[in-house]
Formats: C-alpha cells, sequence, structure tokens
C-alpha cells in the first residue's frame, strides 16, 4: 500500500503523520511544490518511527515522479481560508490547482482512488474526477466526516457525555448549507430529540454549520488542521483496510435523493474499492429540500469553471 499526499501544509502533514503512525500503508510520500519542505518534514517524521514505533517509509518530494504507483492519493494542495473568506471564494485559485496536480499524478498512477481535501471541497472533487477520468468510486470528497465529527462534539460537550456514544450524520456539501440530520442522530440508540429540547439541538446545528469558520476566527491565517486530518484518514484507513464503513463522503450522485449528476455528501460504503455502495436513507421534507438546495449551490459553482475545461 503506497499513499501519496498532495501539499505538505497543515492538513497534509497532518495526515501523513497520522497514516504513517497507523501503518496500514508501507510507503507514505509527502509532495508539495516548496522546496524543502516536503522533504524536511517526511524525514522529520520518519524519524519519530523510532519513538512511536512504525516502520512505515516516509518521503518528501517536489517531484510527483515519487507517487509512481499510489493506491490512494490524497489531495490537501491549495489556498486556505482566510477571515470573511467563504469556501466559495477560493473556488477559482483552487480549481486551477486542482486541475494540474490532478493532471500529474494521474501522468505516474494508473488506477489510484483520489481522496479530495481541498476547498470548496465538493466542488474540488468534480475538477479531480473530471480531469481524471477515474470511475466515481474512486474520486472521493472529505466533508460530512469533519462535519459529523464537529456535531458529535458539540452534543458530547452539551450531554457531558462521551464522543464515542454518538451516530450522527451531517449530509449536503461541505458548506454553510450542509445538513445535519437531526432524526438520524442518537446517543447509544436513544433518539437526540429525546435527550435535548429542540431549541439546543438547533443551536448545535448552527454551530455545526460555522464550524470551519469558527476555527478560522481563531486562527486568523489558516483554516482547521487537526480534526480534517484526523476526518481524511479515517476515510484512507477504511479504504486500505477495506473495513466496509459507512460515513458521509462526497460522491458523485446520479439520481439518489433526486439529485443528478452533482457531487454531494451522502452515505457511502468505504472499502478498498473506494466507494461501493450508496446509501439511500429516508428523509423529512424539509430536509430533502436543504439537502437539494445544498447541492443546487455545489452544481452552480460547478458550472463557472467551464472554462477551465476549454
Ligand atoms: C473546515 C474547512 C477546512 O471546515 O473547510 O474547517
Amino acid at each position: 500500500m503506497k499513499i501519496t499526499v498532495i501539499g505538505a501544509g497543515n492538513v497534509g502533514a497532518t495526515a501523513a503523520l497520522k497514516i504513517a503512525e497507523k501503518q496500514f500503508a508501507n510507503e507514505v510520500v509527502l509532495i508539495d511544490v516548496v522546496e524543502g519542505i516536503p522533504q524536511g518534514k517526511a524525514l522529520d517524521m520518519y524519524e519519530s518511527g523510532a519513538v512511536s514505533l512504525f516502520d512505515t517509509r516516509v518521503i518528501g518530494s517536489n517531484d510527483y515522479k515519487d507517487s509512481a504507483d499510489s493506491d490512494i492519493i490524497l489531495i490537501t494542495a491549495g489556498l486556505a481560508r482566510k477571515p470573511g473568506m467563504t469556501r466559495e471564494d477560493l473556488l477559482m485559485k483552487n480549481a486551477a490547482i486542482i486541475k494540474e496536480v490532478t493532471s500529474q499524478v494521474m501522468k505516474y498512477s494508473t488506477n489510484p482512488i483520489i481522496v479530495m481535501v481541498s476547498n470548496p471541497v465538493d466542488i474540488m472533487t468534480y475538477v479531480a474526477h473530471r480531469v481524471s477520468g477515474l470511475p466515481k468510486e474512486r474520486v472521493i470528497g472529505m466533508g460530512g466526516v469533519l462535519d459529523t465529527a464537529r456535531y458529535k462534539n458539540f452534543i458530547a460537550e452539551t450531554l457531558n457525555i462521551s464522543m464515542q456514544d454518538i451516530s450522527a450524520l451531517v449530509l449536503g456539501g461541505h458548506g454553510d448549507a450542509m445538513v445535519p440530520v437531526v432524526n438520524y442522530t442518537n446517543v447509544a440508540g436513544i433518539p437526540l430529540t429525546e435527550l435535548l429540547p429542540l431549541d439546543i439541538i438547533d443551536g448545535l446545528v448552527e454551530r455545526t454549520r460555522n464550524g470551519g469558520i469558527e476555527i478560522v476566527n481563531y486562527l486568523k491565517s489558516g483554516s482547521a488542521y487537526y480534526a480534517p486530518a484526523a476526518s481524511t484518514v479515517e476515510m484512507i484507513e477504511a479504504i486500505a483496510r477495506d473495513r466496509k464503513r459507512i460515513l458521509p463522503c462526497t460522491t458523485l450522485l446520479d439520481g439518489q435523493y433526486g439529485i443528478n449528476n452533482v457531487f454531494c455528501g451522502v452515505p457511502v460504503k468505504l472499502g478498498k474499492n473506494g466507494i461501493e455502495q450508496v446509501l439511500e436513507i429516508n428523509l423529512s421534507a424539509p430536509e430533502r429540500s436543504a439537502l437539494q438546495r445544498s447541492a443546487d449551490i455545489v452544481e452552480k459553482n460547478c458550472k463557472m469553471l467551464e472554462s477551465l475545461f476549454a
């Protein structure tokens, strides 16, 4: 198992280290355009193996050739959000970067699985899918796992219980229109609505929607990376170990939920073939229209990129 991480910034480097520590890959290659940074970070991580006790080879490089024959390629390259910037503001700049990165990695790996993290993630997943020509099962966006992690964290803190006992789901695009599904949220099987009044739940849902910007506002120059990296590695581990995990991920819908030809976050089964199944759950009418609204925003933004593919 060889995993390449494109982008040696905070998300890329944190994810690379977690992958190395978890030992489900033989080799992790960290690639970045900045000279010395991927080499230095990779060597530093590799040396930590003597203390953290892993033998995963970690290599840093500025050359896409070193990504050759990767099984999984994690793309984190691009600009991060600054205060006052929406994920969509990043659209044009990052789309051009993702187009270039995708065509470079596809020169050296024939049938990789691409996991996209760069924002706006649903749209960047579309760019990678379009440029790579890979089947839709092999181009997956990370959004829902992170949003669900934040939602669970806020619930656990409010109820003063373990995060481990919460099962929850956030659907839709990884943007302000995301759809935390309250009816599918439970604590050890107990519906959340039996444990918290609706106005409190509404507050947690709202905080989840703004979870990314809450961190951006603290950091000022940069966005979240610990929870994004942890969420990404959960997806990659499910694929690498063929775990068949059910996780909310961004995938190209073709009719499910009444949405056609748009990348959107929904529950999927993740295994060695990437997305092995899209699960369609019953949604209330307001949840369904919220999901549609979120997908419409993604679709509109994707259409703005036509000139990129001319
Ligand atoms: C977030 C950004 C990275 O949600 O999208 O934190």
